[in-house]
């Protein structure tokens, strides 16, 4: 009896050590992730994992606060700034600041937050798994299907980069020859050139002489006083052996009017019957131009224009004398002259060349045109070689998975702006009321993390924002189907985000882990 009664009481204590002990388990272990639990499995004490403080073990989940990183109340609401683990069987183990344990709100899908209330918590990690399941794979559906697109673009990169050798090669060749041909058509614009410099040389010296045996007969250019106006008076007036006409109007006009002698001053009355006689004169002469246009027609040779000059010199001739009511056809004629020599020598236009000289001029003319044509197509080669080489430059990826954004531009619309980049090469903020447009950044360089470089792209540069930072542009790129802008945000003043969505962000990786219907076991 002694002996039955003692093994019946060491069955009783076994079987209670053993309930209390798996009791003292899950309450120590409550809300203790399980990369911890090792942490938390000692009998004796219990380290808080700040190494803080060394407390009983029936302190770990007592409700009361021990440890300042709150490790001992891993399970309760006790410390401020504890944290409880929900296991989340079948779904994603999460961890929840330790406040919300207990205060009636399911947090954990497995409801394990409220283990202790009255509040009952459906099971919602199932639900929630399926969920997040059918969103990798369609995730991952839709890098499969970008990823299949990014391939096309690399391959057409591939293709593209050797086409562009090609006719960068063929440009190359091209601009050998063409640039062999302006030497010809230079050798032989030049030698067209010669003549005709020649036969218009010519022609500008016989013009210039003509003029200065004109000018030789005013006397009133006769600047050293003794009424011969001599060859070397004329040429220091004229300041060389011969000018063009634009240095003639510039300089030499210049001179010749400084030379002028000063007319004389006309009394008050001769005066007033300046006046009258200048009304007259206007008359005159409009009579005279309206009977020259009718019935000489235009000037073409040097002795028309001779003769022109040569009625001014009669006049000039009697500028010294008096003025006197019996010498007003002096006054007429000299006034007529002094109020019109500028027009007379302003209007003075070179005669037309000889047929010898057009001729040559034609000639030289066809050599220019030629020349000039041949110019054209080695700037026009020149330049696509420069656009070929600029776009190879381009860092479109290693293997060249951006190369689909080359030349093209992408516009995104909101309530005040469109935004437009333009890949590789700038953006621009387009205000819908009008006003020029701003342009927001240039192309810079990727930017996106160390292990993701092409996440990322920059325009910097742009204008410079009043009292603020040149404005720039970010855009990050995220897996899509086709090329399109999703949204753009100003998040600081002057800094855009943009954010595009393209099948060259797709990632094969993502795109081929096949997402398991089961993969977690309840
Ligand atoms: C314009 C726009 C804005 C920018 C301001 C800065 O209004 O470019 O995006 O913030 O200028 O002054």
């Amino acid at each position: 009896m002694l002996l039955s009664s003692y093994i019946t009481s060491v069955l009783i204590i076994t079987v209670f050590a053993t309930i209390s002990s798996g009791n003292i388990e899950l309450t120590v272990l409550r809300g203790v992730p399980s990369s911890l639990r090792s942490k938390y499995a000692q009998l004796k004490s219990f380290a808080c994992l700040d190494g803080s403080l060394t407390i009983p073990f029936e302190y770990v989940n007592d409700d009361y606060c021990d440890c300042r990183d709150g490790s001992d109340e891993p399970g309760t609401s006790a410390c401020p700034n504890g944290r409880f683990f929900c296991e989340n069987k079948g779904y994603i183990g999460t961890s929840i600041p330790s406040h919300l344990v207990g205060d009636g709100i399911c947090d954990c899908c497995d409801g394990s937050d409220e283990y202790e209330t009255s509040v009952v918590c459906n099971n919602t990690c199932f639900e929630l798994a399926q969920k997040s399941r059918a969103e990798q794979e369609a995730r991952r559906a839709l890098h499969e299907v970008g990823v299949a697109k990014k391939k096309d673009i690399m391959a057409k990169s591939i293709a593209a980069v050797s086409a562009r050798k090609v006719r960068l090669l063929e440009l190359e060749q091209e601009l050998r020859t063409i640039e062999n041909e302006l030497k010809e058509k230079e050798a032989l614009k030049q030698l067209a050139e010669a003549p005709e410099n020649e036969a218009k040389e010519k022609h500008q010296k016989l013009w210039d002489e003509q003029r200065a045996i004109q000018l030789q007969k005013h006397t009133e250019l006769d600047t050293d006083q003794e009424n011969e106006f001599t060859v070397e008076e004329v040429r220091s007036i004229l300041g060389a052996d011969s000018v063009n006409f634009d240095e003639f109007n510039v300089t030499v006009f210049e001179q010749i009017s400084n030379s002028y002698k000063k007319l004389p001053q006309p009394s008050t009355e001769a005066a007033a019957h300046l006046e009258d006689v200048t009304e007259k004169i206007d008359e005159a002469l409009k009579q005279q131009e309206e009977a020259t246009t009718t019935t000489s027609g235009t000037k073409g040779d040097y002795e028309e224009v001779t003769d022109h000059h040569h009625d001014d010199d009669s006049h000039h001739r009697h500028h010294h004398e008096d003025v006197d009511h019996h010498h007003h056809d002096e006054i007429i004629t000299t006034v007529a002259t002094s109020l019109d020599h500028g027009k007379h020598i302003h209007d003075d236009t070179a005669p037309e060349y000889d047929d010898e000289t057009k001729k040559l001029m034609e000639i030289a003319d066809h050599a220019r045109n030629e020349y000039n044509e041949v110019e054209r197509k080695v700037h026009d080669v020149k330049r696509q070689i420069e656009d070929l080489r600029k776009q190879a430059d381009v860092d479109v990826g290693p293997h060249g998975e951006y190369a689909a954004f080359m030349d093209h531009c992408f516009d995104y619309d909101e309530r005040e702006y469109t935004y437009r980049v333009c890949m590789f090469k700038d953006a621009k903020q387009i205000s819908k009321g009008g006003g020029s447009d701003v342009t927001i950044g240039y192309w810079d360089a990727w930017t996106g993390p160390s292990d993701n470089k092409y996440l990322k792209m920059k325009y910097a540069n742009g204008a410079t924002c009043w009292n603020g930072p040149a404005r720039s542009l970010t855009i990050t790129f995220q897996c899509g189907v086709d090329h399109k802008v999703i949204d753009v945000r100003e998040p600081t003043r002057c800094e855009y985000a943009m954010l595009f969505e393209t099948p060259s962000a797709c990632d094969e990786t993502i795109a081929t882990t096949i997402v398991h219907p089961n993969h977690e076991e309840f």
